[in-house]
This record gives C-alpha cells, sequence and structure tokens, in this order.
C-alpha cells in the first residue's frame, strides 16, 4: 500500500469526508454528555431525590441518559449510514471511471514499451509539470477522478480523456524518459542474421517514410525525444546521404541495452489515437548468439516482425556470384546459415513467451530478401522475372505483390531453403515475403536509392492495425498463395 500514497491532496470522500463524520460525531457525543452533566448537578444541587421535584430531575436525568444516548446512536448511525451510502455511491462512480480509463487504453491498443528495457505495461510514472513529482499510479482514485492535485499546488490530469499521455513521463522499471503515452504503439522488430542490411533496411524506410510517405498520405510526424530527433537527423540522414551504414556494435557494457528503439509519433486527423512506431535493431551477432543483455521482451507483445534475409548468405546463390558483383558486396555477406537465424528467434520467443514449440503466432512476419541490386538475383526474384510470371498467369499490375511473394518463396525453395519457408508457414499464420534493396546499389556508391522498402511495413501496418488502413495504402496485396504452384 505504501508505494501508492501519491504526492497529491487526497480528495473530499476519503481522508477529510471521513474525518467530518468523526468529528460531527465527537462533537454531538460532547453535547449530549453535556446535557447530562448539566441534569445530574441540577439532582445534586437540589433538594434531594428524596423530594419530588429532586425525584423528577433523576428519572429526568435517566431517561435523558436514556433517550439522549439513544437518539445519539439513532442519528449518528442514521447519518453515518447516509453518507456511507452517498460515499459508496461515489466510490463506484470513481470505480466505473477507473474502468472506462483502464476500457479505453485496452480497447484502443494502447500500452508502453519502453524503448530501453523492453517492458511493457499500461500506466507508467508521470511527472507533475509544476514540480517533477513522480506520480506513480495516476489513474482514478482517491486523489481525484479526472484531476488531481500535486502537493505543488499544479493540476494535473489523470484519466485518458483528460489528455494524461501527454504528460512527460518515466519507466517504472529503469527510469528512462517516456514520451506519448497516450499513443498507440506500433512495435516492429527487425531480426536477422550479421550483415544481412537490418540497419540499412531501417535507415532507409525511416528516411522514405518520414520524408515522402508520410506527407504524401498526410500523416504527420513527430519525432519521440530529442535523442530520437538528434539520432534521425544525424545517423540516419547522414547513412542516407552518403549511401552508407554501419555495423551495429554488439553492447558489451552489460548496464546498456542490446538492441534499440527508433521511435517516432504518426499523426493524422484519420487516426485516433496517433500511432507510436518503435522499430528495434539489433545486432545480428548478439541476435544470433543469444547474448543480448535484457530479455527482448518486445518479441512478446510486437505487432509485426521484419524478417531480413541476406540471399548471398545463401550457398548455392553464392555460387551464381560472378564478376559483376563488386568486391564490397562480397565482403559484406551475412551469416551463412539463414536457418539458424530462424531457430534463434524461434528459441527467444519460445522463452520468453513460454509457448511450445508446436505454438502458432499470431503476429505477421515480413521476410524480406535483401541487397536485391545485386544483379545475380536478378534471374530469380528480378522485376522482369515477376512482369513474366505475371503475365504467364494472366495478372495485371495490381498482383504484383503476389507474384512477388510467390517467386521470392519459389526462389528460397529451390536454394535449399524449402525447411524454412515450410517451418514459417507453420508457425506464423500471416507471413509474406518481400525482396528490397535498402541502398538501392553497392554501399558508398552515392546515396541511398531504395526499392521495397515501404511495402514490408505497408503491410505489416496494415495487418497488426486496421485502422492504419484508411491512412497509409499505397499498394495492393491480395492474398497469398502458400504451398505447391
Ligand atoms: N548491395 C547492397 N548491399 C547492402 C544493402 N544493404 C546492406 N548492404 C550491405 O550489407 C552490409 C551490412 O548491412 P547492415 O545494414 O549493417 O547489416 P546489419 O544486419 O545491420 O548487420 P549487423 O549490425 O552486423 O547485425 C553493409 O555494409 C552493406 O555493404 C543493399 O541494399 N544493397
Ligand atoms: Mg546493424
Ligand atoms: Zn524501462
Ligand atoms: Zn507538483
Amino acid at each position: 500500500m505504501k508505494k501508492d500514497v501519491q504526492p497529491a491532496k487526497m480528495s473530499y470522500f476519503f481522508g477529510p469526508g471521513w474525518r467530518d463524520l468523526w468529528l460531527f460525531i465527537k462533537k454531538f457525543w460532547g453535547y449530549n454528555q453535556e446535557d447530562i452533566k448539566r441534569r445530574a448537578e441540577k439532582v445534586e444541587t437540589g433538594k434531594g431525590i428524596m423530594s419530588l421535584s429532586g425525584a423528577s430531575r433523576l428519572l429526568s436525568c435517566f431517561a435523558l441518559i436514556l433517550f439522549g444516548t439513544f437518539f445519539f446512536v439513532l442519528i449518528a448511525a442514521t447519518v453515518s449510514a447516509l453518507l456511507g451510502v452517498a460515499f459508496l455511491v461515489v466510490y463506484v462512480l470513481i470505480f466505473l471511471v477507473w474502468g472506462i480509463d483502464r476500457l479505453l487504453l485496452i480497447s484502443k491498443g494502447i500500452f508502453v514499451a519502453c524503448p530501453d528495457c523492453k517492458s511493457k505495461y499500461l500506466i507508467p510514472v508521470y511527472l507533475c509539470p509544476g514540480c517533477g513529482a513522480r506520480h506513480t499510479v495516476l489513474t482514478p482514485g482517491k486523489y481525484g477522478v479526472f484531476k488531481r492535485t500535486c502537493n505543488c499546488g499544479h493540476k494535473i490530469p489523470s484519466h485518458f480523456v483528460t489528455n494524461r499521455g501527454k504528460l512527460a513521463a518515466e519507466c517504472p522499471k529503469c527510469s528512462f524518459a517516456l514520451s506519448g503515452t497516450g499513443n498507440k504503439p506500433l512495435c516492429i522488430p527487425v531480426i536477422g542474421g550479421r550483415s544481412s542490411g537490418k540497419t540499412a533496411y531501417i535507415t532507409a524506410f525511416s528516411y522514405d517514410f518520414i520524408e515522402k510517405a508520410a506527407p504524401r498520405n498526410g500523416i504527420m510526424i513527430e519525432h519521440y525525444s530529442e535523442g530520437t530527433k538528434q539520432f534521425y537527423e544525424t545517423d540516419i540522414t547522414n547513412d542516407y546521404m552518403g549511401g552508407t551504414t554501419r555495423m551495429t556494435k554488439t553492447e558489451t557494457d552489460v548496464r546498456q541495452a542490446s538492441s534499440r528503439a527508433f521511435s517516432f509519433e504518426m499523426h493524422s486527423k484519420k487516426l485516433s489515437p496517433a500511432r507510436l512506431v518503435q522499430i528495434y535493431d539489433v545486432a545480428g551477432e548478439s541476435f544470433i548468439e543469444n547474448t543480448e543483455n535484457e530479455a527482448q521482451l518486445q518479441y512478446t507483445y510486437c505487432h509485426g516482425i521484419v524478417f531480413m534475409l541476406d540471399p548471398l548468405s545463401i550457398p548455392t546463390v553464392r555460387n551464381y556470384m560472378d564478376d559483376s558483383i563488386s568486391e564490397v558486396d562480397k565482403a559484406s555477406v551475412g551469416t551463412l546459415d539463414v536457418d539458424l537465424v530462424l531457430d534463434a528467434f524461434m528459441n527467444k520467443l519460445r522463452e520468453i513467451t513460454g509457448q511450445s514449440s508446436k505454438a502458432v503466432f499470431n503476429v505477421p512476419i515480413a521476410v524480406v530478401i535483401s541487397k536485391s541490386d545485386i544483379r545475380t538475383l536478378d534471374r530469380f526474384i528480378g522485376d522482369e522475372m515477376i512482369s513474366e510470371y505475371m503475365t504467364g498467369q494472366g495478372w495485371g499490375m495490381e498482383a504484383f505483390a503476389v507474384a512477388e511473394d510467390r517467386l521470392c518463396r519459389q526462389f528460397l525453395i529451390d536454394n535449399g531453403l524449402a525447411s524454412l519457408v515450410s517451418n514459417i508457414d507453420m508457425k506464423f499464420k500471416y507471413n509474406r515475403y518481400f525482396k528490397c534493396s535498402a541502398i538501392g546499389h553497392t554501399r558508398e556508391a552515392g546515396r541511398y536509392n531504395p526499392r521495397g522498402v515501404l511495402e514490408p511495413m505497408e503491410w505489416l501496418f496494415q495487418t497488426a492495425d486496421s485502422g492504419m488502413k484508411s491512412v497509409w495504402h499505397e499498394h495492393q496485396f491480395g492474398s497469398v498463395m502458400r504451398g505447391d504452384r
């Protein structure tokens, strides 16, 4: 209970109300006692109880004791009961308002996912804008229903409808500074082996979405914090302009988080509440070796997964590599065994969720074949191959994504990854295959010119969050075909 004590003034119906009732009873009892005392004195100073007047005074004194006490009890009990009922009604109302707060949060899919320690909760610690006091349970209750008064005198909102989410907040577990806590999160971890192209993908997607896709779809972007704004304006923008990407460092300081979320808010008239996109990047090395410093709890509550797959890491594809492949690309081939990546991920999922190995996950997964600018791939999943396939099937352009999914699956199956494809089919109810080129060409050969980076996220957003469909709908996805042709 002690931890629930808030730095705020208690509402009348809790502390002060009961104190007033107690005071009333005490005073009332006091008057009653005084009355009796006065009568008793009169008996003592009178002619004695043997006289008629004395006897009648004694009688009235007894009557007073009897009836006075009786009336005291009656009135005190009636007042207490009436007040009790009135307070009970107020408590029930407060409980209802508290319930509505919870219901709104849950039904709108609002929760807080700490970008640092990855913990998930409904109500973070909120900070008073006046004095910075930490309100650990800022919900309707004994300190106020829709608002409460901080000890410093500042009135602060304590309900979803009074915009509590706009207050500055921090993580109750690790004290990380949070914002946008009234928004609906869209958590998307990008997973994959070493050098599979995760960081390049996040750079390309973030830049293209924030600078191009969002404005043309009427979505306003707000940065999550000064830190993420800086990260966007320096790291992401510089990499994008310079055509570079840096290996994500394996965090050796165990007090530091191994994976980081890049977050930004999406605002639109059609989006209520606003969405908070959180994209998680992790070093492929610690992902595969399972050496992350913190439990990757985001896998339990994430809304979609991007599985980055480096086609050059597939042994048979490497056989086709010829002189047209630059030395840079040859040198930056990802983890050799893609099955290992999926295994590592499935183990993590099971470890965190406690699910059995037969569990089917409802979270949508986009399997993204990266580095599609490498010419060797054209013969398998190039645009021309996709067009040819569509013509063969008699499909129009609207079926491009379906054909892309089809050819990507076939490409993996034909190159020794049939088990990976069938494993993903078995474990993820919603899965789809894409090809993309984050940089658009070999690293450091000019600024990014991304191809196909928006589609996987658009599909994930729409699959995970039906409200997103009305705001961002640039591609036709159609249903994918599984199994044999
Ligand atoms: N040709 C080409 N190469 C790419 C592309 N994206 C990434 N690469 C290459 O792949 C290398 C690794 O890319 P990263 O984005 O750092 O890969 P990562 O998955 O984040 O790797 P780790 O952080 O080590 O886990 C880069 O240095 C590039 O050389 C692309 O779109 N086209
Ligand atoms: Mg990386
Ligand atoms: Zn935290
Ligand atoms: Zn305050």
